[in-house]
């Protein structure tokens, strides 16, 4: 950690993450996350053999078996002391949203109001009236192939006063196909956008598979995104490349640090050699960066990100996916994952960090959503390592597969599902007090 913070400190990318819960809104709470259904609405499972990743039949963490409810992980109670305030949480489900295709990711205004992008390219919220609706935004330019779409979506910090959000997603507006994270101006009504710039292009693009591509905000106010190697087996260690990495910029799209993070690297790129990045999360009270990466057939895993690190993935040649997610032997200096799944995958995605005591014994865990293993895996984390896991037995199962976490201002978690059809978003919260 203390070279982590060294690193830090010396590229003036300065975490501070008293408060932080993984969700860049502003401080104004949302009035509904206060008012919690108190009912455990647990709906109709939605279980049934639905599409995978991609309707275009890539494989891997893409799965067969959407709504098998792999169980490879412990299905335990953690056990972490006696007093109330450690006791697991019992936890309520609400569907919030529904009949979507792909929601791939949601986040909060800060007045609470969802917006949800579905992979095809639609842009959804919740109306004044509280019914579902699709914002009016041209949204023509994404290219929806396989796993790539409309992806990842992160909103301003300063949403309340420039009503900016950004938008991660295939494109065609340069011509040739890429992968982009395009600026958007909210209307004051919340039902329409506008557009507003593009903040990094070029990223890579082949058949949709492997895409990336989530954003997160640095509590600094720059943008954390997550790539995919599409793919391709020079993407991941290639450092002229944005494939396979994490990147750091600003909402202009310049490096934070103009001197970049790797010695001989495009400036943006914060970390490398990774294979698809599907989650982010801030780490609250400390300054680390996680990350969530799909493995091919073994090894899922989460990482603990070092600016300028290397976390090993180096497919070539001729992308063998038999090669080792963490390759020690070519890279001695890459950084080993905090946690691997091993045989087989969940095909992890999103991820975030419970955070509030409502969460008890979990507060301050991190929570990894699921495709293939359809469910959440609480992590319980002490300083970078994690120590424990546990599978939610409220989420085992019960909605397929699930793709995005995001905690709103009062501590909610909210989950996308990805079946392919009819899919959800659920909101989910926690009471330790029964
Ligand atoms: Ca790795």
């Amino acid at each position: 950690m203390k070279a982590f913070t060294a690193l830090v400190a010396a590229s003036g990318f300065a975490l501070v993450l008293a408060g932080c819960s993984g969700q860049p809104d502003g401080p104004a709470g949302p009035a509904s996350s206060q008012a919690a259904p108190a009912t455990t609405n647990v709906p109709t499972p939605k279980t049934t053999e639905t599409a995978g990743e991609t309707a275009g039949g890539a494989a891997g963490e893409t799965g067969t078996t959407p709504a098998a409810g792999d169980d490879a992980t412990t299905d335990g109670a953690a056990t972490q002391g006696p007093s109330a305030s450690d006791a697991v949480p019992v936890l309520s489900v609400e569907v919030v949203m529904d009949g979507l295709d792909i929601p791939w990711d949601v986040q909060l205004l800060p007045d609470g109001t969802p917006l949800v992008t579905e992979r095809p390219g639609r842009l959804v919220t919740l109306g004044a009236d509280g019914g579902q609706v699709e914002v009016d935004v041209d949204l023509s330019e994404v290219v929806a192939d396989g796993e790539g779409g409309l992806m990842g979506l992160a909103i301003s910090p300063g949403f309340e006063q420039d009503r900016t959000f950004f938008l991660c997603h295939a494109s065609d507006a340069g011509g040739a196909t890429d992968v982009r994270v395009t600026r958007w101006t909210l209307t004051d009504d919340g039902l329409g956008a506008s557009a507003d710039g593009v903040v990094v292009e070029g990223m890579p693009y082949t058949t949709g598979r492997h895409s990336g591509c989530r954003l997160i905000f640095t509590p600094d106010g720059d943008l954390l995104v997550g790539t995919g190697d599409v793919a391709d087996d020079v993407n991941p260690q290639d450092l002229t490349s944005l494939g396979g990495k994490v990147l750091l910029v600003t909402t202009e799209g310049e490096p934070v640090d103009a001197d970049g993070y790797v010695e001989g690297a495009d400036p943006r790129i914060l970390t490398y050699g990774h294979r698809n990045v599907q989650g982010l999360a801030l780490q609250p009270g400390t300054d680390a960066i996680w990350e969530v990466e799909h493995g091919p057939d073994v090894d899922d895993e989460v990482n603990v990100l070092r600016p300028g690190a290397n976390y090993g993935w180096n497919p070539g040649p001729g992308y063998d996916e038999g090669m080792p997610m963490t390759d020690l032997d070519t890279f001695p200096d890459a950084v080993e994952a905090a946690w691997s799944s091993g045989d087989p995958t969940h095909a992890t995605s999103g991820a975030v960090f419970l955070d509030g005591p409502q969460w008890g014994a979990w507060d301050g865990a991190l929570a990894v959503a699921e495709l293939k293993g359809s469910g959440v895996t609480v992590m319980t984390v002490d300083g970078e390592e994690i120590v424990d896991e546990v599978r939610v037995p409220e989420l085992d199962g019960s909605h397929g597969r699930l793709r995005s976490l995001t905690l709103d201002a009062g501590g909610a978690l909210w989950v996308t599902t990805s079946n392919g059809g009819d899919d959800v978003v659920l909101r989910v919260t926690a009471d330790t007090d029964g």
